[in-house]
């Protein structure tokens, strides 16, 4: 074997940029990564951050590194190793070391756990969302599941667990798909945000997705359990995912939603024709088409049927509406009802706050979307900020009355007239029942900063 050069991390320390030369440690070998930078790619800037120090905290950050040809890379660039006398670093130990990778255009809220949305720009360009630009909300970290050993625990009516394997839900149930958007309640709480901080993630628009779902009908399952329809309690899910006290995600929806024939919920293993990927829900998750996100349960393992909610924090302290004088000090969560199926709701994808527009042509795109099955059936949009309104055209799948699962894509093909200054482009949207969006944003203000659906606005300054 090679004998290399020792070097103490104080001299690793010194090589901090491309000037003194980039050096990195990982676990006792030292690398001068000088020459990799233009080539990284992930970008140069992303392994400045590591040097002159160790990559192992950075890399249970971006955990796709933890591969054999990133490290047979990284061997090229050895040029020695820490001496003995160094102290090992303490292990990251990050019980978000195992998550999966993700694309990059997403836009994150927070890294840990992942909270990321697709951006404005790239959301209302699929009427199917590709899994990977999917919005991603985990509370916890990705769990690790061995699609072989997982099981599916069902309590039956008289009290006995039930266990099914994902080769017995794919074999002894028939298939079905369902197109389905998932909302989360947070979906434009960035908007809330700037009325009054309500300190939780500043979603933009983009929590908001949509998906083809395959998977068992949840009914299917539960009548061979031995449930009958027709009973007046919830079903409660709970997931794989666990926090340090070992609680993990819960939520519930009510049974006679689990059991209707017109709903289809799902026990999905798989999204857009591909297996179910890690982020949501590996190797099975809950769909309920028409209702808020949270009741979407991700790695769902164990399925019961009783009188009450889920007990979950998540179903009974989180996703609930109130008023805008409820304060943290005067609220009573017993109160207001879980959320569950959403209100009609609409955003401007394009052009977005970002960007300029010219006078002339312009496109305007958006998504709608209404829960419950909730056909939309009219996107109404403004350039000057409400007081003309033109009629955007709607795209998407047809579905059944009552079963509109999925989002519509609209636009807009408009004309700035010249001399235009700025734009005040505002959208709202109609569902079947004639619901429409809330004008103002201030009132629906609430200490979750949840449910906001007000008419979605852009401001953009028009140059010649
Ligand atoms: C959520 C702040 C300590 C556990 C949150 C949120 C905030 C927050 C702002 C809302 C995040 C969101 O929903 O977007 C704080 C502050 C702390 C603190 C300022 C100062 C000590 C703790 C501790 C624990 C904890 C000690 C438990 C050991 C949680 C949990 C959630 C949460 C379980 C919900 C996470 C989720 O729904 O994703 N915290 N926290 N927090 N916090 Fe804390
Ligand atoms: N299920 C589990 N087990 N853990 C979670 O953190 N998040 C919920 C729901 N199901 C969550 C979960 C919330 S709040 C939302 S909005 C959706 O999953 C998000 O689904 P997605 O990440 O597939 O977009
Ligand atoms: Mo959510």
């Amino acid at each position: 074997t090679t004998s290399f050069p020792r070097f103490t991390r104080e001299e690793v320390a010194r090589h901090h940029n491309e000037a003194n030369r980039v050096w990195v440690t990982y676990g006792n070998d030292v690398f001068d990564v000088t020459n990799f930078l233009e080539l990284h790619p992930g970008g140069k800037s992303k392994i400045l951050l590591a040097a002159g120090g160790a990559l192992e905290p950075f890399w249970a950050l971006y955990a796709m590194h933890k591969q054999d040809h990133v490290q047979e890379i990284l061997q090229e660039y050895k040029i020695g190793e820490l001496s003995p006398e160094e102290p090992p670093l303490p292990s990251p130990d990050d019980p978000y070391a195992n998550d999966p990778p993700r694309h990059p255009a997403l836009r994150v809220n927070t890294l840990k756990p992942y909270n990321a949305e697709p951006p404005p720009e790239l959301l209302a360009e699929y009427f199917l969302t590709p899994n990977q630009l999917f919005f991603k909300r985990n509370h916890l970290p990705v769990p690790v599941v061995d699609p072989e050993a997982y099981r599916l625990c069902i309590q039956s009516p008289s009290g006995q667990t039930l266990s099914f394997s994902l080769q017995d839900l794919k074999q002894n149930f028939p298939k079905y798909e369902v197109t389905a958007t998932i909302q989360c309640a947070g979906n434009r709480r960035a908007e809330l945000n700037a009325v009054q901080n309500t300190n939780r993630l500043g979603w933009n628009i983009g929590a908001i997705s949509n998906a083809c779902w395959g998977g068992a009908r949840l009914r299917d399952v539960l009548m061979q359990a031995g449930y009958q329809p027709g009973y007046d309690g919830h079903v409660s899910f709970e997931g794989l995912d666990k926090d340090h006290s070992g609680t993990v995600y819960g939520a519930s929806i009510p049974f006679q939603k689990a059991m209707s024939p017109d709903v289809d919920v799902l026990l999905a293993y798989e999204m857009n024709g591909e297996e179910l990927p890690r982020d949501h829900g590996f190797p099975l998750r809950v769909i309920v088409p028409g209702v808020v996100g949270a009741r979407h349960v991700k790695w769902v393992a164990r399925i019961t049927v009783g009188p009450e909610e889920s007990k979950s924090h998540w179903q009974q302290k989180d996703y609930k509406g109130f008023s805008s004088s409820v304060t943290w000090e005067t609220v009573d969560f017993s109160k207001a009802p879980a959320i569950q199926e959403m209100p009609i709701q609409s955003a401007i994808t394009e052009p977005s706050s970002k960007t300029s527009v010219s006078p002339g042509e312009l496109k305007v795109k958006g998504y709608a979307w209404s829960g419950g099955g909730q056909r939309v059936i009219r996107v109404d949009v403004s350039l000057d900020g409400g007081k003309n309104w033109q009629e955007a055209t709607l795209t998407g799948e047809e579905q059944l009355p009552g079963q509109a699962w999925a989002w519509k894509l609209w636009q807009l093909d408009t004309f700035v007239p010249p001399g235009t200054k700025e734009l005040n482009i505002v959208c709202k949207a109609v569902d079947t029942s004639y619901n429409v969006q809330p004008e103002r944003v201030e009132p629906l203000w609430n200490i979750l900063g949840v449910l906001n659906n007000a008419w979605h606005q852009v401001r953009v300054p028009v140059e010649e």
